[in-house]
């Protein structure tokens, strides 16, 4: 059988359950998913030299990490011709690029800091999703950034979530897509603390300063993202789950956005993504997989991605959650791993939007839950792989490891040249 044989039969099986696959191809080429720039160089950015801090670490000397804005900007390239699906560029403020002999700290960046960015977007078609950098500096004081009893401390990293603010507008009005600009701090303690509340009470202050700055909430969707705990910062996190959600919540326009690393293990993102859909308009998903811990692996076609791609299609709300891709693994060829993460979400997204969601809700509400168990576990061999390669197809990609020579073509002559 050819391919389009193949298709052909699949497109039947699936039109039989109630489900137009070429439809579902039509709409998932729209899509948006955000990728981050910060796999090609395990998080490091253009503008210090010291480590990588904030409780977040990347494992690993694989070689050929990008070391330029140039070399990040071929990777990130690469990444795109061996993935389907519609982009968003996702950058982080430590990515500034500056012209020879000039620099700015972070509560001085402007627009012009970005302007290679923007027109490396506008050339392929991408808007951009932005996040201010409270990690990787030295006026972290005490692990504190936002949410520092220092008042100085804190008033650089507020000036910096306002300069990010105007950053945001301008890629927005740049591209013409919104940006979606996240605040994560890795704010916290190692050991017990003595006041838990007085933290998030400056933490929620400084953030309103931040929001406070003018700007256009059709083009810059602020966000705040919780997490557990940190590498370092094991007893308190001032941004945790209950913070930023009540933060979110209590504050018009602002987002919560949901990292699914950031819980306790049994605790599952899938689940709470209806449970916030029943109350904000919208909301921001950090896609990751965490091993054990917040581990930041790449992201695969696993139980729990594709029960996340489920929750947001068949709740008609690919509109309403902004996605990002969230990974680091720096031990392993990082292009690769970029391309494997990225078409591991599009697969979770497809495969989402080829379940006859509507058919299984119903036998939920009639209570038939033997014929529903018998479905759901029937639907899991019908032909998905057949609709996956008519998608790749049509995107112009491999659908299957094919692309993996390209890695290793680009490795021999390009990533291996980077000592
Ligand atoms: C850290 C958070 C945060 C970062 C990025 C680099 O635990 O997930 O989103 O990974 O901002
Ligand atoms: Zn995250």
């Amino acid at each position: 059988m050819t391919s389009a044989e193949r298709y052909a039969s699949a497109k039947e099986q699936y039109a039989a359950v109630g489900v137009d696959t070429d439809a579902v191809i039509a709409k998932l080429k729209e899509i948006p998913v955000s990728l981050h720039c910060w796999q090609g160089d395990d998080v490091i950015g253009f503008d210090h030299d010291g480590p990588l801090t904030g409780g977040i670490q990347t494992t690993g000397d694989y070689p050929g990490k990008a070391r330029t804005p140039e070399e990040l900007m071929a990777d990130f390239d690469k990444v795109i011709s061996l993935t389907p699906g519609k982009k968003k560029l996702n950058l982080h403020a430590s990515y500034a690029i500056f012209e020879p002999g000039e620099f700015a700290d972070r509560d001085k960046l402007e627009p012009k800091h970005f302007a290679k960015w923007v027109a490396f977007a506008k050339e392929r078609n991408m808007g951009i999703d932005f996040n201010p950098t409270f990690f990787s500096h030295p006026n972290i004081k005490d692990g504190m950034t936002l949410s520092s009893p220092d008042g100085e401390v804190r008033k650089f990293w507020i000036n910096h979530g306002r300069a990010c603010i105007r950053i945001s507008e301008y890629f927005a009005k740049e591209t013409g897509v919104p940006c979606v600009m996240n605040i994560w701090t890795g704010d916290g303690f190692k050991d017990i603390p003595a006041d838990r509340m007085g933290p998030r009470m400056r933490y929620k202050d400084s953030i309103e300063q931040i929001l406070a700055e003018p700007f256009d909430r059709k083009l810059v969707k602020p966000c705040v993202e919780s997490k557990v705990f940190g590498i370092g910062v094991e007893a308190f996190t001032a941004g945790s789950a209950e913070f930023t959600l009540s933060f979110a919540a209590t504050h018009e326009g602002c987002l919560p956005l949901m990292d699914n690393g950031h819980y306790h293990p049994t605790e599952v993102v899938s689940d709470k993504i209806p449970a916030l859909l029943c109350f904000f308009p919208e909301l921001a998903l950090h896609i990751t997989r965490p091993i054990r811990w917040d581990s930041d692996h790449v992201v695969l076609y696993d139980d729990e991605t594709r029960e996340m791609a489920k929750e947001i299609v068949r709740n008609d709300a690919l509109d309403r959650v902004y996605m990002a891709l969230d990974y680091f693994d720096a031990s392993i060829n990082r292009v690769s791993a970029w391309t494997v993460g990225f078409r591991s979400w599009q697969k979770a997204l497809l495969c989402a939007m080829c379940t006859p969601n509507a058919e299984l809700k119903k036998l939920q509400d009639e209570g038939n839950f033997t014929k529903l168990m018998v479905m759901q576990e029937e639907i899991k061999t019908y032909p998905f792989g057949d609709v996956w390669a008519e998608y790749c197809r049509q995107c112009g990609v491999a659908a299957d490891q094919s692309w993996f020579a390209e890695i290793e073509k680009y490795e021999r002559e390009v990533l291996s040249n980077r000592k």
